[in-house]
């Protein structure tokens, strides 16, 4: 395998000017013809035309009309390379081959999925459609005409305008779109299927007339109302915050239920995950609600972050993605809470991008090389990555950070670009100083932060020092300092913030007067110094999560205690908890260790005690303050991580919580069940949120007079929410109650392929010991298949993300997935790399475990026939 460096990056010799596709669809074979109008970079350059190509038998090219022989072209198992090309500022080329789609399991290019036709080009499956240049700086103008039964397939579909469409004889039909904008060919799609659309409209702003559709299969389009909910509250958004507008008369969603990836915002024809779409009260959960609303949003808002303004080459991803996280992130924000929404999206960082950072896939933002572009969609190049944008928006403010979009915009608008462009846009618009901000896209690593705080009483003043260590990552032993953004408050003795009135730092003197400033920490040391300090502060840092870093304070266990209580940061209440938490779990994990009894600090159980009955408080704030760092989180921060321990320590904190607060948690959950019909707003998700959680920590104490209140809750529940939680809570004690509820759930979801998905992920997750025996069973169960990827990611994926059970002592989980990860490598090579990826921290754990976890990847990196997507994480681990 071929690895591909950044570095290396040069201008493409030929662009496409246009291309016009036409595909033949058939049930043994697909004919694609493409015609395309190529111009040299350089007038009458002499340079070969490379073109891409995979798992594509060429039936003829054709140049100016003209075919081409054996021998005046070259065809690799990868490659056309025509050596020799006309010396015109135009030419026109022809190529038709044959593909097969209903033999690609890899569902990247074009396959069939429950009997339709999609597409998923997005990085390079373009080229197992047709010989192309396959890199996003090649944007041309398309069209597409698709040709296929018209009983089977009814619906053809492509990117742009419905141009023409008509009957051929033999029961075939046709339609030919036409899309007005350029663009590159990872954002073609083709669907053609028996589906059904959900229609609506949509009025811009300058009264354009939008026309919506949401196309399933017939028995789904009840299940599309939210997904309909969603785009239109996306395209409202767009236009009230950045000013964007839809620019085509049709957008097109359609959902399959195989699929690699959420979803994919192809020009015009999103493509979806189905379970990125479909949603009712009685099928869906409030968290699949509120991913629905993301992500619809995330793929339309790539209309303008990544296809009106794409990105120069694969490098460059996070150019598009990490940007379009984040306006999925606000728009969420808008539509619910501001400070819950960050609350997750800091965990989720935390939970998965952390680890990343630290282990041997770290890569930065922008990564310097890659053997399989695939490999890098990844919570650094999202979510990081959407840190890093947040991060301008922090230093400039709404307005600031809005007018450095204008000016995206306005420089590059229909062009492939880098991250230094968006950069030098948010950077000219404002005139800002952005000091050394670019080492974010070059540097892998999570910064460790420390702080150390003093104050002088005498002189009034109040000082933070800061330190910065961003630890040595593969390929990259030694950083520079980077610029972080401090935002801090500082808090009076009654838990009010003090008014800030100037701070120095370097010799200068920085007038303030608001409760809260930014601090541009940008050397490895420096000193900030408040004045006109009249008592001893306790300072609030990193408000609202100012930079993705791990921050170390000198803060004592009052301090945090005294801004779980007051700080008017919310987001950092929620953190003083988690800081409290993450210190007493590990010193219990050391304990567990020595076999020393488990005590639980009172103080912990009064702090989260008073959250839990604060009723000023949001109630899905509460739940997420009341809920524990999860176990990844508590091993992370060990030298050597020890699952055993931590998973009986998280049990006995949470047991202990359950049984101190219990009268509480029982209230919350009396007072907080659903009497009307499910509505998704903040407020009911909240109630919902809240009450599961504490259903949860009663289930937790295995008393029978809870485990008949889940049960209870169970039964009486009226949407999918509060059902499924009193089943997760009944799922984690093992007996008979536990098997015949699942197997009731079963019976009563078996026709609904999406809730059975959950009913995997339930029992493959679950604590329960010996647990793999169990997901084995169900590998053998009939709604099981190993090529439907969402399957694949909740019985596998969810197999892996239990430590207690994956990392057993015996090796048991391990041999479990490195088995799998062979099988699934033949069939479907992206998303077997997702899974061979839990093991890629195997050396965080003990010698045992090391061995076992090696022996696996060694087993795997022997396997015949490995993809170079496996071959890399498998590599990379071992390395
Ligand atoms: N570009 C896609 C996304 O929206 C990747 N599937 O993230
Ligand atoms: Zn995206």
């Amino acid at each position: 395998p071929k690895e591909i460096f950044l570095k290396d990056y040069t201008k493409p010799d030929y662009y496409f000017e246009t291309v016009d596709l036409s595909f033949s669809l058939g049930e043994d074979k697909t004919i694609v013809s493409s015609k395309i109008k190529v111009s040299p970079r350089v007038k009458g350059s002499s340079a070969a035309l490379v073109l891409d190509g995979h798992d594509l038998k060429l039936l003829s090219v054709k140049i100016e009309g003209k075919l081409l022989k054996e021998g005046d072209f070259q065809l690799d198992s990868r490659h056309l390379t025509l050596p020799s090309l006309p010396a015109e500022e135009f030419f026109v080329l022809e190529i038709d081959t044959e593909i097969y789609p209903h033999k690609n399991t890899s569902l990247e290019g074009l396959y069939k999925s429950s009997g339709n036709f999609c597409t998923q080009c997005e990085a390079e499956g373009f080229r197992k459609i047709t010989f192309y240049q396959d890199r996003p700086d090649i944007m041309a103008k398309y069209t597409c005409r698709v040709e296929a039964d018209k009983t089977l397939y009814p619906v053809l579909l492509s990117n742009g305008n419905l141009i023409s469409q008509g009957e051929i004889e033999g029961g075939r039909h046709y339609a030919l779109w036409e899309d007005p904008f350029k663009k590159p060919c990872y954002l073609f799609a083709l669907v053609a299927g028996q589906l059904v659309s959900r229609d609506d409209t949509f009025i811009t702003r300058s009264g354009r007339q939008v026309s919506l559709k949401i196309w399933t299969p017939a028995e789904d389009v009840p299940k599309t109302a939210h997904a309909m909910y969603s785009l239109k509250a996306a395209m409202k958004w767009d236009e009230d915050v950045f000013g964007l507008e839809y620019d085509l008369d049709l957008f097109n969603i359609v959902a399959v239920p195989d699929f690699n990836m959420g979803a994919m915002e192809n020009k015009s024809l999103n493509i979806f995950n189905s379970k990125l779409v479909l949603a009712s009260p009685e099928t869906a959960t409030d968290a699949d609600y509120a991913a629905i609303l993301g992500v619809i949003g995330h793929e339309y808002f790539h209309n303008w972050t990544g296809n009106r303004v794409t990105c120069r080459d694969w490098f460059q991803l996070s150019l598009k993605e990490g940007l379009t996280v984040f306006r999925d992130q606000e728009f969420s924000s808008d539509m619910g809470s501001r400070t819950v929404k960050r609350i997750a999206d800091v965990s989720k960082l935390r939970i998965y991008q952390f680890p990343q950072d630290g282990g041997p896939m770290a890569h930065p933002v922008r990564p310097h090389s890659y053997i399989k572009m695939d490999n890098f969609y990844t919570v650094t190049v999202y979510e990081k990555g959407a840190e890093v944008v947040r991060m301008y928006k922090t230093l400039l403010g709404s307005q600031g950070f809005r007018k450095g979009i204008d000016l995206y915009f306005k420089r590059h608008d229909e062009q492939a670009v880098t991250c230094e462009d968006f950069f030098a846009a948010m950077r000219d618009a404002n005139n800002a100083d952005f000091a050394n901000f670019l080492q974010w896209y070059s540097q892998a690593g999570t910064p460790v932060v420390k702080v150390v705080s003093s104050y002088d009483a005498e002189a009034r003043t109040f000082s933070l020092k800061f330190s910065q260590e961003i630890p040595p990552t593969p390929g990259q032993p030694t950083k520079e300092p980077t610029f972080i953004p401090v935002v801090v408050g500082l808090l009076d003795s009654s838990g009010k913030d003090i008014t800030l009135s100037s701070v120095h730092h370097d010799g200068t003197v920085q007038t303030i007067s608001s409760s809260s400033t930014i601090l541009r920490v940008t050397k490895k040391e420096e000193e900030f110094v408040f004045s006109d300090i009249s008592e001893k502060p306790v300072p609030s840092l990193f408000r609202g999560f100012s930079a993705p870093v791990r921050v170390d304070t000198d803060l004592s266990n009052d301090d945090l205690f005294f801004l779980l209580a007051h700080d008017s940061d919310e987001f950092n209440r929620w953190e003083a908890g988690q800081v409290l938490a993450r210190k007493l779990m590990l010193n219990l994990v050391s304990d567990f260790q020595q076999n020393k009894p488990l005590v639980l600090n009172p103080k912990f159980v009064q702090g989260l005690g008073s959250v839990l009955s604060d009723s000023s408080l949001d109630k899905e704030f509460i739940a997420k303050a009341i809920t524990l760092p999860g176990e990844g989180e508590i091993m992370d921060m060990m030298a050597v991580a020890d699952p055993d321990a931590v998973h009986a320590v998280r049990k006995f904190v949470r047991k202990q919580l359950a049984s101190e607060l219990k009268a509480e948690l029982l209230k919350i959950v009396e007072n907080n069940r659903s009497t009307e019909a499910y509505v998704f707003d903040h407020t009911n998700m909240a109630r919902r949120a809240l009450k599961n959680t504490a259903l949860a920590y009663l289930a937790s104490l295995e008393d029978p007079a809870y485990v008949e209140l889940a049960l209870n809750e169970y039964k009486m529940a009226t949407n999918l929410t509060d059902q499924f939680a009193a089943l997760a809570a009944l799922a984690q004690i093992p007996g008979k109650t536990r098997d015949d509820i699942l197997a009731d759930f079963y019976n009563k979801w078996q026709h609904d392929y999406l809730v059975v998905n959950k009913w995997f992920l339930l029992q493959s997750t679950s604590d329960i010991p010996g647990n793999v025996e169990n997901v084995k069973k169900l590998l053998d169960h009939p709604a099981f298949d190993l090529r439907n990827p969402n399957k694949v990611y909740s019985l596998i994926g969810g197999f892996c993300g239990s430590p207690v059970n994956f990392h057993a002592k015996d090796g048991s989980g391990y041999k479990f997935l490195g088995d799998i990860v062979v099988q699934l490598d033949k069939l479907n090579p992206q998303v077997a790399s997702r899974m061979v990826s839990a093991f890629s921290r195997w050396k965080r754990y003990d010698e045992t475990r090391q061995g076992l976890a090696k022996a696996q990847l060694e087993m795997i990196m022997s396997a015949n026939g490995l993809s170079e997507n496996v071959f890399e994480i498998a590599s990379k681990s071992l390395a």
